[in-house]
């Protein structure tokens, strides 16, 4: 180890050495895919040869690689080694249609533990820890790229899996967990579980947990740290580029670090493709420029974040990009508006007594969109006084309607009456029938 919270040396690159090997690695990843059927029909159409990119900048002149590229193409027409030299396949979740499904050699899966084990170190993780994976393990990149990672560091690994929340909660109490790895949903779920089954956090001996794979706000943090009495940082990823990986939190909070030796990072205007200015949302664009199995040429995550450039006080001069704001694929356009499903989250945990579990129902009875917003409120704030939950109603109406510039309708609801969840949350029901 290098530094506290540094796993190798690379992570301190100086920025113009970063710009040097993005580009040695971009131009070989350019000719490599030149033997790749999708992408020698793409270039052809854009005219790249193996001397088309002189230097970062060039990859401008590249085309975009969309999900739907993916899903026709998938996995051999993206395939840039012989089948034999497959170790793997992983794949999304598939909750936005069929999953991408992507392949990895034994190099990838190697790179990939190694980008893992950054960001856990880098979170906090240290080799005597004990880290109980609650993600699911299978065709999702969770479970898998965690469990490579906590064990590139040398911490010791409880494949858990997904679920089993009482079974969670026994493991941990009976193996003395350190470090929890799951959605940011479910530890509020296991948080819930504890109070439940009346566990108290001083009966167990967690300390950290490594959140993501969903849009999480500042509030959830805070909520779920001060439950479970831990340290929560988050981390990003996505399948079709590697998994969880990609970008990771230092003790800093100053936003996620890009691993940009492995990619080139652009966040631009999803309607011109153009860059946006610094510190503005867009869209991710990530090119991978280490992947053997499938490289990534400027794929379109539809993740709206933003990016920030400038050397953190962890000594790490990559880029940063803040929390995911939403996919644009999850915008709601209601009246006309653009809503995130993240800012009505943040406008409802900003009232006291609301608790972190919401869901959001979208309608429209006539021609006019309704939303409903159904939210738990914590025990001691339930009340039999009309007038008590009248006046709550009214505050969390405001913020809503401050927030995001919308009414809604507000609906109070006893703790525990929405779904809870393993995985993924699902908040929004959009019961349009839209074209
Ligand atoms: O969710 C990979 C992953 C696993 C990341 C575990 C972190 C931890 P997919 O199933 O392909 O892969 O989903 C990728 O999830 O495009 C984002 O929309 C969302 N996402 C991932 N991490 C975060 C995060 C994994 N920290 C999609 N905050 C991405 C917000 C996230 N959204």
């Amino acid at each position: 180890m290098y530094k506290p919270f540094i796993w190798d040396k690379a992570e301190l690159m100086p920025r113009e050495e970063i710009r040097a090997l993005q580009f040695i690695r971009l131009r070989d990843t350019v000719r490599r895919c030149l033997t790749v059927p999708f992408y020698q029909q793409k270039f052809k159409e854009y005219g790249i040869t193996d001397t088309s990119v002189k230097s970062v900048d060039d990859i401008t002149k590249l085309p975009f690689t969309s999900k739907d590229d993916l899903r026709n193409n998938q996995p051999f027409g993206f395939l840039a080694v012989p089948r034999e030299q497959v170790v793997r396949y992983h794949g999304s979740t598939g909750t936005t249609g069929k999953a991408t499904i992507v392949a990895y050699t034994r190099n990838d899966i190697d790179v990939w533990a190694n980008l893992c084990a950054r960001f856990l170190v880098s979170g906090g993780l240290k080799p005597e820890h004990t880290v109980q994976v609650a993600f699911g393990y299978g065709l999702f990149t969770g479970g898998f790229g965690l469990h490579y990672g906590i064990e590139r560091v040398g911490a010791a690994v409880i494949p858990a899996a997904a679920g089993n929340t009482k079974r969670q909660l026994m493991l941990m109490k009976d193996l003395e967990t350190d470090a929890l790895v799951c959605t940011p949903s479910y530890a509020l779920t296991l948080a819930e579980a504890m109070q439940a089954e009346g566990i108290n956090r001083s009966d167990l001996n967690l300390k950290l947990a490594f959140l993501g794979s969903e849009p999480w706000t500042e509030s959830m943090r805070e909520s779920i740290e001060n439950t479970l009495g831990i340290e929560g940082s988050n981390n990003y990823g996505l399948s079709e580029i590697i998994g969880p990986g990609v970008s990771g939190e230092c003790p800093e909070r100053s936003g996620m670090h890009f691993q940009e030796d492995h990619f080139i990072i652009e966040c631009l205007d999803p309607e011109t493709l153009k860059p946006v200015p610094e510190g503005e949302v867009g869209e991710l664009v990530i090119t991978s420029i280490t992947r053997e199995a499938v490289p990534m040429i400027r794929y379109r995550t539809r993740d709206l974040c933003r990016v920030y450039t400038g050397k953190c006080g962890c000594g790490r001069e990559t880029l940063r990009m803040s929390r995911v704001i939403g996919r644009s694929d999850d915008m709601l356009i209601i009246r006309g508006v653009n809503v995130f499903p993240a800012q009505i989250e943040e406008a409802l945990l900003a009232v006291e007594g609301v608790a972190p579990h919401y869901q959001i129902i979208v309608d429209r009875p006539k021609t006019m969109d309704e939303v409903t917003v159904r939210a738990e409120l914590d025990p001691q704030f339930l009340s039999d006084k009309m007038t008590d939950m009248m006046q709550l109603q009214k505050r969390i109406e405001k913020s809503v309607q401050q927030l995001t510039g919308l009414s809604m309708i507000i609906e109070l609801l006893p703790t525990g009456t929405l779904e809870r969840f393993e995985g993924k949350a699902k908040r929004v029901v959009d019961n349009r029938k839209l074209v």
